[in-house]
C-alpha cells in the first residue's frame, strides 16, 4: 500500500514538474517577443557612427609653464580635416599646482565666452559650460598628466579656437584650430 501511494506520488510529482516545464517555456518566449520588440522599436533612433572611412588624425598639444606668467600652450595653431576623427593627446608639462588644464575646442572667436562660463561652472561641472559654441572638451590634465580625447572635427572648414576653461587661463592659453 505504501509502495503504491509513493508511486503515485512520484507520478504526480513528475506531472507537476512537466506541467511547470511547460508554462515557463511559454512565459520566456512571451518576454523574448517584448524584448525584440523593444529592439525594434528603439532601433531607428540609436545612430551608430561609422567610423571606419573617417580619416584619423594624431594631435598633441603640450601645456607648458610654472607660474599664470609663465603658462601656455606650446602650440599656437592646430590643423585638422573637416569631419576627421581627431585623437588628441594634451601633455601638461607643469610641475607645481594650480597647473591644472584642459582644452576645450570651440566655435569661431567664442574661446572667451566658452572660458569665462567655464569659469562659473567650476569644478562640479569641470569647468566646461554647457553651451552650443562647445565643440569638445577634454578632461582636466593635472601637473605631469597626459589626458586623451576623442572628438569628430567639424563638417564646416574654418578657424575654430581652442581654450583651456581653468580659471584665469584663457588669456594665455589659447589657440587657432584650422579646419581644412
Ligand atoms: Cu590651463
Amino acid at each position: 500500500m505504501n509502495k503504491i501511494l509513493g508511486i503515485w506520488l512520484f507520478c504526480l510529482a513528475f506531472l507537476t514538474a512537466g506541467c511547470f516545464e511547460k508554462t515557463d517555456p511559454a512565459g520566456g518566449a512571451t518576454n523574448e517577443i517584448d524584448a525584440d520588440t523593444a529592439v525594434a522599436a528603439s532601433a531607428p533612433i540609436v545612430e551608430i557612427a561609422d567610423t571606419t572611412l573617417q580619416p584619423v588624425q594624431q594631435l598633441t598639444l603640450t601645456a607648458i609653464g610654472n607660474t599664470l606668467e609663465e603658462i601656455a600652450y606650446k602650440e599656437d595653431t592646430l590643423y585638422a580635416q573637416a569631419g576627421a576623427l581627431v585623437k588628441l593627446s594634451l601633455v601638461n608639462e607643469g610641475i607645481d599646482m594650480p597647473m591644472v588644464h584642459n582644452v576645450v575646442i570651440t566655435k569661431p572667436g567664442k574661446y572667451k565666452e566658452v572660458a569665462l562660463g567655464g569659469a562659473e561652472v567650476g569644478a562640479p561641472g569641470n569647468y566646461v559650460p554647457e553651451s552650443p559654441e562647445v565643440i569638445a572638451a577634454s578632461t582636466m590634465a593635472l601637473p605631469g598628466q597626459t589626458v586623451e580625447m576623442e572628438f569628430t572635427a567639424p563638417a564646416e572648414p574654418g578657424s575654430y579656437d581652442f581654450v583651456c576653461t581653468y580659471p584665469g587661463h584663457w588669456k594665455k592659453m589659447n589657440g587657432v584650430f584650422i579646419i581644412k
